[in-house]
């Protein structure tokens, strides 16, 4: 996936506001953050799936945990130590999961 690894800028900070409107994003820009509810452990699992795969396919990987029907996933990008482009991308990957 052809997604820079440049530090978001405030302004773009400000705008994933309205990108991803579903993801609580640290005001300093150091990460965002959604929570998702499935209805049990193994609904949970499988969207824990197909998010690997999409990890997978973007060369960028998610902190993530999961407690029974729901899954906690942070996004930033480690060598940055910020968000960047590829954070913004694969948020709205897995957004795209959700019908
Ligand atoms: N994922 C995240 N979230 N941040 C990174 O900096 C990162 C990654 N780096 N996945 C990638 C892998 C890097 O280690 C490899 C070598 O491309």
């Amino acid at each position: 996936m052809a997604t820079t690894q440049q530090i978001l800028t405030a302004s773009q900070i400000k705008d994933l506001n309205t990108v991803l409107p579903l993801w609580g994003v640290e005001p300093s820009g150091a990460w965002m953050q959604r929570d998702f509810l499935f209805k049990d452990f193994l609904a949970a699992h499988a969207f824990m799936s197909q998010v690997a795969l999409l990890a997978h396919a973007h060369d960028h990987h998610p902190n993530w945990s999961n407690v029974y029907n729901k899954v906690s996933i942070k996004l930033f990008t480690h060598d940055a130590g910020a968000l960047t482009q590829k954070d913004q991308h694969l948020a709205l990957a897995i957004d795209g999961l959700i019908a």
